[in-house]
């Protein structure tokens, strides 16, 4: 490359567990960024850096690490594999030039890979696959690829054929230049001569390349046809031109433990990912008027620091104390995980936090003026909630310091989220899964020093009546001077399901006052709250037909307790039932699975709708079906177990169904004892 690069970013994804944290380890040792390596085992890596990815030795949040290669600035962005903090890397993946796809040598592992895979093209981010792990390889990396072939759209290609000793892979052969490297542990690999019987295969694999290649470009094909070598100039043009075209995805292999093949990586990516000024395009962003711009693509709020914007700066410079969007720039910072080292100056394609930006969240675009240029692709929506836990404070007096701390989790993971149920008026916290908000809670426990109480949520029943009946209910209280008085007749009557509440009157002669009829309406709404049953009363009417009133002593609420006693004497008589939400859910999984899924959902008292192949995604079904809500809390993690982590659902209410049989009694049951500790 002639020209100096403008500093560059890149994204380490893909599964949990396959050494994304520890690749980034081995890429800030080699590119002298850090003296010493630390291990995930031990906890002293610099992704990783948080209380809650130590605790786990998981990645829970993207971590940014500055270092440069060979005089290029690079920013690389850790994300976690984990799925239920993909929104993480969907929001850095926003940002990058490229991606690096980390996987592990594993046939049966491939298939986890799809969801990030289709992302990367239907985002049109360029890619490429690193196989990591290649010092515990133990099946063929021709069979890898094959698998990973099978849930990737653009063709991918072997970059390295590797070298084998027994069953070690002790070096490769790189297929662009066609020489042979030798592994050596925490060293640069050295240069051998191809041991002969990777000749043929190197043959082959360089062919296929080339054909790959050729596919996108006449002139080579030409070329090929014609049994003239290509220049090894014109080979790394094409292999350029296609990795930013996200026509071909080349495929890498190392150990990043042993820091083998990473070399070989960063060289990679320093010759063919794409500038910045391109991302930027790709992403609707154009040189405008040339003024600062830059934008969130994660918050941080920790707890020494502040609130932390991550943004990538696409325009113009970033100084410390400027003013973007009306907030004052509090600081800027260049990152190293947890460690941040502080700036005076931002340029185009740099990754920094920017401190005390109180008013931006993730997604916003930053300028001087405030205004967000027309044009730029719009941030995408959070992920829908799929899993839900009730919390509360452990002390009361938490209460409210508990609202203002889940604020700034959401705001820094946008999966997340909060309300207060009004059924069940419960506070709820909703994410991707179990993991995610035992994290959530961990942080609520390290940084704001808040224990807080979870619980399975409620389910919000409710109850209705099969049979009408009349009613009479008066109210009357003599006491010293002037009483209470009143006196209704009532026609209870179900409604069809969903009809709610109706209330008429049908009044003769004056017998109730005109003025009393909306008291007695009130009286009756009060009771609906909790029918015989305990819940909330739903598709009932009632009607006011007759009753009795005194000139002196009837009043609002004399007649607001006569409709209410005669709501709670005649609701029993009428054959109270239990009514249960059902959902809507649609599950999508790969196709390998769809009767595994069935036999799930059927599990769970659900009634399966059908299923269809899902639009836009090779090899995956839809299954959509009814689905009690009281059978939907840990679905997602029976559906992850039963689909290597990628089958996943969406979900909205969709009616209530009386429910019977034997679970009707716990139900009711259940739900006295809870009254009666209240
Ligand atoms: N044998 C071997 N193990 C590795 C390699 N890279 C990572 N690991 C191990 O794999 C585990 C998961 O690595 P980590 O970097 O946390 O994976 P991540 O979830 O993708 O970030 C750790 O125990 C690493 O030590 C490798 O190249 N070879
Ligand atoms: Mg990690």
């Amino acid at each position: 490359m002639s020209n100096p690069s403008a500093p560059r970013c890149a994204a380490f994804v893909g599964p949990y567990g396959s050494g994304k944290t520890t690749l980034l380890e081995s890429v800030l040792f080699i590119t002298g960024a850090i003296r010493r390596k630390g291990s995930v085992k031990e906890g002293n890596t610099v992704g990783d850096g948080s209380p809650e990815s130590r605790e786990r030795q998981m990645s829970v949040e993207v971590s940014a690490a500055s270092t440069e290669y060979l005089g290029d600035r690079w920013t690389f962005l850790d994300c976690p594999g984990s799925i239920e903090m993909i929104q993480e890397s969907w929001n850095a993946l926003k940002m990058v030039d490229a991606a690096v796809v980390v996987c592990e040598p594993v046939v049966e592992r491939a298939l986890m890979v799809a969801p990030l895979f289709k992302f990367l093209e239907d985002q049109a981010i360029p890619h490429l696959v690193f196989i990591n792990k290649v010092d515990t390889a133990s099946s063929r990396i021709g069979e890898v690829l094959k698998a990973l072939r099978s849930v990737s759209g653009p063709p991918l290609v072997l970059r390295q054929v590797p070298i084998r000793k027994g069953e070690a892979i002790t070096g490769y052969v790189d297929l662009a230049s066609g020489r042979a490297y030798a592994y050596r542990p925490g060293q640069a690999s050295e240069l051998v001569s191809a041991p002969e019987d990777v000749q043929g295969r190197e043959q082959s694999a360089r062919t296929e390349l080339l054909e790959h290649l050729a596919d996108f470009d006449d002139d080579l094909l030409e070329k090929l046809l014609e049994d003239v070598v290509p220049s090894q100039e014109e080979v790394y043009q094409q292999l350029t031109k296609t990795l930013r075209g996200r026509q071909v995805t080349p495929v890498f292999l190392g150990a990043a433990e042993h820091d083998n093949g990473v070399r070989r990586l960063l060289k990679t990516l320093r010759h063919e990912v794409a500038q910045p000024s391109d991302t930027a395009e790709r992403l609707g962003i154009d040189a405008g008027d040339g003024k600062a711009l830059a934008q969130v693509f994660k918050t941080y709020h920790a707890s020494h620091a502040g609130k932390l914007s991550l943004t990538r700066v696409w325009r113009g410079e970033i100084t410390d104390g400027m003013t973007l969007n009306g907030g004052r720039v509090g600081g800027l910072f260049r990152m190293a995980g947890a460690q941040q080292t502080k700036v005076a100056k931002a340029t185009v394609g740099e990754v920094v936090a920017l401190g005390r930006m109180e008013k931006v969240s993730t997604g916003d675009v930053l300028t001087p003026s405030g205004k967000r240029p027309e044009g730029i692709v719009p941030w995408p929506d959070a992920l829908e909630p799929i899993y839900a836990l009730a919390v509360s404070a452990e002390k009361r007096a938490d209460e409210v310091r508990l609202t203002g701390a889940l604020a700034k989790l959401v705001e820094e993971d946008p999966s997340l989220s909060f309300e207060q149920n009004p059924d069940t008026n419960e506070m709820l916290l909703w994410g991707q899964g179990e993991i995610h908000l035992q994290v959530a809670l961990a942080r609520l426990r390290h940084r704001y020093n808040l224990e807080v109480q979870s619980r399975l949520p409620q389910v919000p029943y409710k109850e209705t009546i099969r049979k009408s009946t009349s009613q009479h209910g008066r109210y009357k209280k003599q006491t010293g001077g002037h009483g209470q008085f009143g006196d209704v007749h009532l026609d209870i009557k179900p409604l069809p399901r969903g009809t709610g509440f109706e209330f008429s009157q049908a009044v003769v002669g004056g017998a109730v006052p005109r003025q009393y009829i909306p008291s007695v309406e009130r009286g009756v709404k009060e009771y609906l709250n909790r029918g015989p049953l305990g819940f909330p009363i739903v598709d009932i009417a009632v009607t006011l037909t007759d009753g009795q009133h005194h000139s002196v002593d009837s009043s609002d609420i004399a007649f607001k307790m006569a409709g209410r006693i005669a709501m709670v004497e005649g609701m029993p008589k009428c054959n109270p039932v239990l009514l249960e939400p059902i959902l809507h859910v649609t599950i999508s999984a790969p196709n390998q699975f769809t009767s595994n899924v069935q036999r799930l959902l059927s599990g769970r008292r659900g009634q399966i709708l059908g299923f269809q192949a899902k639009k836009d995604w090779k090899g995956w079904d839809e299954i959509s079906a009814y689905l009690p809500q009281s059978e939907i809390h840990d679905l997602i993690v029976e559906l992850r177990s039963l689909t290597l982590g990628v089958g996943t659902f969406s979900w909205k209410f969709d009616h209530l169904q009386e429910l019977t049989g034997r679970l009707v009694e716990r139900v009711i049951q259940d739900r006295a004892e809870q009254l009666a500790a209240t």
